[in-house]
């Protein structure tokens, strides 16, 4: 789950929720974060779908059948045209054809790519500024595979459980492969920064004197897979369009789904753990589920009171298997929305680029009458807007609540930036605006522009 379905998620049932129970909601403005955990939270409906795997290239990413059910567009739009503004979905990487010809020269990538530069700035792997677009450059965009297998080696996972390098590598490079590169932001440079901030929390001394190398191993490879084969459009674009995925996980944490659906295929297809029994190789697919699953940030609530509660009572017992696996569901949500908790330099960059999949998607929706989703609206949306909501009402909760949990350099550290990086995205609203005015619009605007808008959704 990336920061893209956040926001787009969260306003755009509330454009929907309210068009269906308007006046039962009240907004005040005191009280927003409630209101979003509300919104989100109706959202989640039912149990987890079904357990078949994905496989990769079976299907066409968005389904446009909508578009031809809808004469208006019919008529302006010729199919051409809507595959070539699609073109960033990709089709030909999936294929078997184009895979055939990478995997079984993957092994090179570590040997020939890897500069002196790379391999330096590894030994730094550990380090909260480690620079992840300046890696995956030094690596020729193979941040993922080099990043991961070093972890891996770090760890001992390799030794620990036998693997076969050459099978890592080539289940790696598939990894890898299925992210689009095409996303601005849910690309596998976003799944190299997770796990590479997973990496971080494994280290912390609660976690890494408590964890077994199978806890670490599932870590490692839910940070790595879990945005997989991301289509660089948010959940509510999927329903909307009727995409198969979303009839498939019946609405219900769409992409998260997928992307562990897909995990587990590539798993199974790359023959990592054939050596281990079913019954270890069906436990880790079950839990890498929840792990990834966790990221869906329609659960946020759930997971934060959770966890709040096991801090008031201070009852957390590491030693017991599942409290341990309950914490690293936790870490890997801080670790897939810690871009704000980076340094301003790196955090900047992804905000640059969560914005530019948010408006592309926003651009999509104007093209096609599809109903532009908030804060995807290029026209009215600001980078620093967007990055000021998402810190007061999803980031800064959360990680107030892992430094409960984890009172370490590296957790205030992580608060320092984000509360840096929140007043330098203030200091740039305000010029924006011209004022001093604080106030995040989008919150503002909530009344009289989002409440009073008949949804185009149905
Ligand atoms: C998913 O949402 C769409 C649009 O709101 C709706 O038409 C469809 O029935 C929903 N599917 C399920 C399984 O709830
Ligand atoms: C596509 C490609 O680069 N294939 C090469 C893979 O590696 C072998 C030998 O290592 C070469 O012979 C192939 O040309
Ligand atoms: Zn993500």
């Amino acid at each position: 789950m990336g920061i893209a379905l956040i926001w787009c998620l969260a306003l755009i049932l509330i454009k929907w929720i309210t068009s269906k129970r308007r006046g039962a909601i009240s907004y005040d403005s005191s009280d927003q974060t409630a209101l979003y955990i509300r919104m989100l939270g109706d959202v989640r409906v039912r149990s987890r779908a079904g357990f078949e795997t994905e496989r990769r290239g079976s299907h066409p990413y968005i389904d446009f059948r909508i578009f031809h059910s809808n004469s208006e567009i019919e008529v302006s739009v010729s199919a051409r045209n809507v595959r070539r503004l699609l073109s960033f979905q990709r089709y030909l990487r999936s294929s078997r054809f184009f895979r055939g010809i990478t995997v079984p020269n993957s092994s090179n990538i570590l040997d020939d790519d890897y500069n002196g530069q790379a391999k330096c700035m590894l030994e730094k792997v550990g380090n909260w500024n480690f620079d992840i677009f300046l890696f995956d450059r030094l690596t020729n965009g193979n941040s993922l595979v080099s990043l991961t297998f070093h972890l891996f080696n770090l760890h001992g996972l390799i030794e620990h459980f036998q693997l076969d390098t050459m099978k890592l590598r080539r289940f790696l490079v598939m990894v890898q492969e299925d992210y689009h590169s095409q996303n601005p932001y849910h690309n596998a440079v976003h799944a190299a920064d997770v796990t590479q901030a997973m990496h971080c929390y494994l280290k912390e001394p609660k976690l890494s004197k408590s964890l077994t190398p199978w806890d670490v191993l599932l870590s490692l490879i839910a940070a790595a897979t879990h945005d997989l084969d991301h289509p660089g459009v948010n959940q509510p674009f999927l329903i909307k369009t009727n995409h198969y995925l979303a009839t498939l996980y019946k609405n219900t944490s769409v992409l998260e789904n997928h992307h562990w659906r897909s995990a587990v295929g590539l798993l199974r297809e790359s023959g990592l753990f054939a050596h281990m029994s079913l019954e270890n190789r069906q436990l880790m697919e079950s839990q890498i589920g929840d792990l990834i699953l966790a990221t869906d940030i329609s659960q946020q609530n759930e997971y934060l009171s959770m966890f709040r509660s096991h801090l008031d009572r201070g009852d957390l017992c590491l030693e017991n298997a599942n409290h341990r696996h309950f914490i690293l569901q936790m870490a890997l949500k801080c670790a897939d929305i810690c871009n704000p908790c980076r340094t301003w330099e790196l955090s900047k960059q992804w905000s640059e680029k969560v914005t530019e999949e948010f408006f592309h998607q926003g651009d999509i929706e104007k093209k096609y009458h599809l109903g532009v989703s908030p804060l995807c609206d290029r026209q009215t949306e600001t980078i620093a807007n967007i990055q000021i909501g998402f810190m007061t009402y999803l980031v800064e909760p959360l990680f107030g609540e892992w430094a409960r949990f984890s009172n370490t350099r590296l957790s205030q550290t992580m608060l320092g930036h984000l509360g840096l990086n929140k007043a330098s995205w203030k200091g740039v609203q305000r010029e924006q605006s011209g004022s001093g005015d604080d106030v995040d619009p989008t919150f503002e605007e909530m009344d009289s522009d989002i409440l009073p808008q008949e949804p185009r959704l149905s």
